[in-house]
C-alpha cells in the first residue's frame, strides 16, 4: 500500500545517499537470528520471559502463520493495545512477517479513541490483553468490535500460542510501502493516523542509533508505553533490535519496579517524560538500595524538560542526559552525548539528520528570520500526509509538515521549544486536544460554553484547565461531576480536566467575534 509520496527528486536523493536502503522490518529479525554472533543473545526480556533472537524469530514465524490462518495478511490493519511486555514485540514482528499493518494504540486509550482509530484504520482485528491494571480490555475490544464493522477478530495477547501454526512463506513487503500506522499526539481528539514506510522509519532508527551510541551492547529499557514513537524508535526498542542489542520492558515506570529490571538486566539506556525523570531523580537523590549503576544514558522528551530538572538528572542517576524533541509525524531532535553540558540542559537538541530541513514561520506562514516562530520541517523520515488525506491543514502548500510548535534556535543551532499555538495541552508528554475536550464539555447539561487551556504545573509542565460558563449560575457544574461525565464518554483518563473554573463570560476583545484559538490564548494569559 502506497503512502503520500515524497517529491521524486528527494526520493532519488535519499536513495542515492543510502538513507533509504530497501530494508524491511522483517529483514531485521531474520538477519539478526541468522547471524551466529547475535542469534543466541537476548533480544527481549521482561519480568517473566526472555527470548533470544533465534527464539523470537521462530515464534514470530509461527505466530505470523497463525495470523495468516485467520485470514489476516498483506495490508490488513490490526489494532494493538498491548502493555509493555515480551508479547508486544512478538506480535508486532509477526504482523510485519505476515505483511499486515500494525496500528499502535495505547493501553490508556478508551472507547472513544479506540472506536475512532479502528474505524479510520479499517482495522480487521484487535490484539489486547484480557485485563490490565484492573481494566477489562477484552470488554473494551468487544465494545469496539460491536461498533466497527471491519473488526472480525479479537486476539488475546496473553494466549498467542493458541494461534501458533506451521510456518509459511508470506512473501516480502515492498520497503517503500506502508509498514504501520502510528498515532499523532494530535490537536484533534481522535488521533490522526500516521503512515510510515519501512524505508523512512528504518532510516530514522539507524540514524538514531548513530546519534545515541546504540550498539550490540546496549540494553534499552522501555519504560514509557512502548507503542509511542519515543520508546519505539528514538532509538527505542527498534534501535536496540536493529543494533543486535537487548530490549527490556517494564510493566511499571516507577523506580521500585523499573529499577529491579535495570539491576537484573544491567540496563544501559532508557527514555522518560519529564514528570518521570523528576520522580527517578528525586528517588535517586534520596538514595536507593537498587543497583542502577549500569545506566549510561537517560533520554528525556515528549514535553519540555525544565532546565532546573535537567541539571539534576545526570548527577543523580550517574548518567549522560539526552534531551529528545520529536513527533510521531517524523522529525526527531537530540542533544548530542558530547555537547557542552549547558546545551544539554537548556536546549532540546538539533535534528538528527543532515537531510532534515527546518524553517520558522509566523502566524500567516511567512518566513521568520530570527527569534521565535512556528517550526515547519521536511526530511527523509517526516510524513507528507496523514492516512487517507486527513489533517490537510497540517501541511504547508509545498508539503512541509507544520509541527505547531513555537521554537527558537540558540547560536549553535539547537532548538529551544517555547510552546504551542494553544490547540492542545501537553500534560507531561501526554497530549490533550483542547478541541476534543471542549466538545465533551459542551455536551454536559450544566455547561453553556467551555474553553480548555493549559496552565503551568510544576510537576506536569502543563495541566488542563476548563473555563466553563454554566447554564444556571446557581447550579454550576463541579470538577468531580465534569470528570465523571468525560470519563463516561469513553475518553482516556489523562484527558479529564485537572481543574474547572466557572466564569460568567469569556473575555471581550471589543472587536466582535473572537476565535476559540484567540480565546484560549486570552484565558491562558
Ligand atoms: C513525541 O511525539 P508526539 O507525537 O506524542 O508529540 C509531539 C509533540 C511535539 O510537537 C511537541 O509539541 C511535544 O510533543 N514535544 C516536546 C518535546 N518532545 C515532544 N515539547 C517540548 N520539549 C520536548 N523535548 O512526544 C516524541 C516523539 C519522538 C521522540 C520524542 C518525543
Amino acid at each position: 500500500m502506497k503512502v503520500s509520496p515524497w517529491p521524486p527528486d528527494l526520493v532519488d536523493h535519499y536513495r542515492a545517499l543510502g538513507l533509504w536502503r530497501g530494508e524491511t522490518f522483517d529483514d531485521i529479525i531474520r538477519t539478526r537470528a541468522a547471524d551466529p554472533d547475535i542469534a543466541t543473545r537476548t533480544a527481549v526480556v521482561d519480568a517473566e520471559r526472555r527470548l533470544t533472537y533465534r527464539e523470537l524469530d521462530e515464534r514470530v514465524d509461527r505466530l505470523a502463520a497463525g495470523f495468516a490462518a485467520l485470514g489476516i495478511g498483506p495490508d490488513d490493519r490490526v489494532l494493538l493495545q498491548i502493555p509493555n511486555r515480551v508479547a508486544y514485540v512478538e506480535t508486532v514482528f509477526a504482523l510485519f512477517r505476515a505483511r499486515a499493518i500494525p496500528v499502535f494504540g495505547l493501553p490508556a486509550h478508551r472507547e472513544a479513541e479506540l472506536v475512532g482509530i479502528a474505524r479510520s484504520a479499517g482495522a480487521v482485528a484487535i490484539v489486547s490483553p484480557r485485563t490490565h491494571e484492573g481494566f477489562d480490555h477484552r470488554g473494551l475490544a468487544e465494545t469496539v468490535a460491536a461498533q466497527v464493522d471491519s473488526v472480525r477478530h479479537l486476539v488475546d495477547v496473553d494466549d498467542l500460542e493458541a494461534l501458533f501454526a506451521d510456518p509459511i512463506d508470506h512473501g516480502r513487503a515492498d520497503p517503500s510501502d506502508l509498514a504501520f500506522l502510528q498515532l499523532s499526539g494530535g490537536s484533534t481528539g481522535i488521533p490522526k493516523l500516521i503512515p510510515r514506510t519501512h524505508d523512512d522509519y528504518l532510516y530514522s532508527v539507524r540514524r538514531s542509533n548513530e546519534v545515541c551510541g546504540v550498539t550490540a551492547d546496549t540494553v534499552y529499557l522501555a519504560t514509557l508505553p512502548v507503542a509511542h514513537n519515543f520508546p519505539m524508535s528514538s532509538p527505542g526498542i527498534l534501535g536496540a533490535l536493529v543494533a543486535g542489542g537487548t530490549v527490556a520492558l517494564t510493566a511499571s515506570p516507577t523506580p521500585s519496579v523499573a529499577w529491579q529490571i535495570v539491576a537484573a538486566e544491567r540496563v544501559t539506556m532508557t527514555g522518560l517524560v519529564p514528570p518521570l525523570a523528576r520522580l527517578w531523580t528525586e528517588t535517586a537523590e534520596r538514595g536507593t538500595d537498587l543497583d542502577i549503576s549500569s545506566l549510561q544514558t537517560v533520554q528525556v522528551g515528549g514535553a519540555r524538560c525544565p532546565d532546573e530538572l535537567a541539571r539534576r538528572i545526570g548527577p543523580a542517576l550517574g548518567v549522560t542526559l539526552q534531551q529528545v524533541f520529536g513527533m510521531a509525524e517524523g522529525l526527531v531532535c537530540y542533544t548530542r552525548l558530547d555537547d557542552p553540558i549547558d546545551e544539554i540542559c537548556t536546549t532540546q537538541g538539533r535534528p538528527m539528520s543532515d537531510d532534515d530541513q527546518v524553517r520558522l514561520v509566523d502566524d500567516d506562514g511567512n518566513p521568520v528570520d530570527s527569534g521565535t516562530g512556528f517550526l515547519e520541517t521536511q526530511g527523509p523520515y517526516t510524513i507528507r500526509g496523514y492516512w487517507q488525506g486527513a489533517g490537510e491543514g497540517s501541511f504547508a502548500p509545498d508539503g512541509w509538515y507544520r509541527t505547531g510548535d513555537v521554537v527558537e534556535f540558540d547560536p549553535s543551532g539547537n532548538i529551544i521549544v517555547r510552546g504551542r499555538g494553544g490547540d492542545r495541552v501537553n500534560r507531561g508528554g501526554e497530549k490533550v486536544s483542547a478541541e476534543q475536550l471542549e466538545e465533551q464539555l459542551l455536551a454536559h447539561p450544566a455547561v453553556r460554553d467551555a474553553i480548555v487551556v493549559a496552565v503551568a504545573d510544576p510537576y506536569l509542565g502543563e495541566r488542563t484547565c476548563a473555563y466553563v460558563i454554566p447554564e444556571d449560575p446557581d447550579q454550576p457544574p463541579t470538577l468531580a461531576g465534569i470528570r465523571g461525565f468525560v470519563r463516561e464518554a469513553g475518553l482516556a483518563e489523562w484527558k479529564l480536566p485537572d481543574t474547572v473554573t466557572v466564569i460568567e463570560e469569556f473575555p471581550e476583545t471589543g472587536v466582535g467575534k473572537v476565535s476559540r484559538k484567540k480565546l484560549r490564548s486570552l484565558l491562558a494569559g
